[in-house]
């Protein structure tokens, strides 16, 4: 593990350092307080920091109260090392922020002692903030093909309308649904059909942009959020994502399998609440169902006037 250390005193830096390396850490030295901050504000700081109290230019103190009133979800741990060994002391050292503490001179076995048990401090943290997110993912993403599920993507969808609004950028929608997907379910079995939805799901993955949002909304439907600049007409992205699809077989334990979706597409480029834009998508896909299905079908209201058109 990597270990700050702040200490102006050259003997007492010595002996911590030289202990610490005996433990396999790797050593960060610095000499007085400002040194240290530097350090602690690094992306890649040190998680663990032993600092002493009375040091030239910036006090312990302090370092411990600026990098408490950093935000992050990994603080490190301190370790305040200090001359200082009354009651009084102690108790303001750790109700500004520090971990623990050891009074100098200090003894070598505590520190070791004292060390191990920051390191495990950090290790417990580290699979908490782990399972934290292992947890979110799960809230946000549907199991079977691991894109964004329905709550998620019309959060997404509900954060970029009212980002669009502000800045009167143009966004568009495409509500995807497979073709006669019940036929493959019927014909293939169940397994077959998930098969296909998770290669549904890498294609259009690879088929949008890195800032376009793709979530699972139903069983076989899903909903790409396009964000778009004034200028550009929405189009050309879903018929991309329609001929991916369609030209590429999909490989099944069945065997190669073709598949179609249509797709309904809804623009906007004023003000748009998520229910009145999602249910112009749906109308279009409903279209583009009833005129023969794998085709695109644009929805036209919501567009400024004397604008752009949505259709390629
Ligand atoms: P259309 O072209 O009109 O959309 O026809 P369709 O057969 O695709 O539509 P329909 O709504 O009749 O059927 C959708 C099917 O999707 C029925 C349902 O069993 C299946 N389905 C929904 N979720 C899953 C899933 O997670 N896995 C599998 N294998 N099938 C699913
Ligand atoms: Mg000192
Ligand atoms: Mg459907
Ligand atoms: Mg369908």
């Amino acid at each position: 593990m990597r270990i700050l250390i702040a200490e102006d005193d050259l003997t007492s830096r010595t002996m911590l350092a030289y202990v610490l390396k005996t433990m396999r850490h790797d050593i960060v030295e610095t000499l007085n307080g400002t040194e240290a901050w530097q350090a602690m504000q690094e992306p890649e700081a040190p998680r663990l920091a032993i600092l002493d109290w009375m040091m030239p230019e910036m006090d312990g103190l302090e370092v411990i109260r600026r990098v408490r009133s950093l935000k992050t979800n990994r603080p490190p741990y301190i370790i305040m090392l200090t001359a200082k060994d009354k009651k009084a002391d102690i108790v303001e050292g750790l109700d500004t922020g520090a971990d623990d503490y050891l009074i100098k001179p200090f003894d070598l076995g505590e520190l070791r002692a004292r060390v191990e048990v920051g390191r495990r401090m950090i290790e417990l943290r580290e699979e908490l903030i782990a399972s934290q997110e292992a947890l979110a993912h799960q809230a946000t993403h549907d199991p079977l093909t691991d894109l964004l599920n329905r709550r998620a993507i019309l959060a997404e969808l509900h954060k970029e309308l009212a980002r669009a609004g502000r800045h009167g950028d143009a966004l568009a929608i495409g509500m995807i649904d497979i073709d006669h997907f019940k036929k493959i379910n019927d014909t293939h079995g169940h397994q077959t059909g998930d098969d296909v939805l998770r290669q549904i799901s890498r294609l259009l993955t690879e088929s949008v942009r890195e800032y376009d949002y793709i979530g699972r909304i139903g069983g076989e439907e899903f909903l790409v959020i396009t964000p778009l600049k004034n200028e550009t007409a929405p189009g050309s992205v879903f018929d991309r994502l329609r001929t991916n699809i369609g030209d590429n077989k999909m490989m099944t334990k069945s065997g190669e399998l073709s598949v179609t979706v249509s797709i309904g597409v809804a623009y906007t480029n004023i003000p748009t609440m998520v229910d009145d834009i999602l249910t112009e998508a749906d109308a279009a896909l409903y279209q583009a169902k009833a005129t023969g299905r794998n085709r695109a079908v644009y929805a036209t209201s919501h567009v400024e006037e004397g604008t752009v058109r949505c259709a390629p």
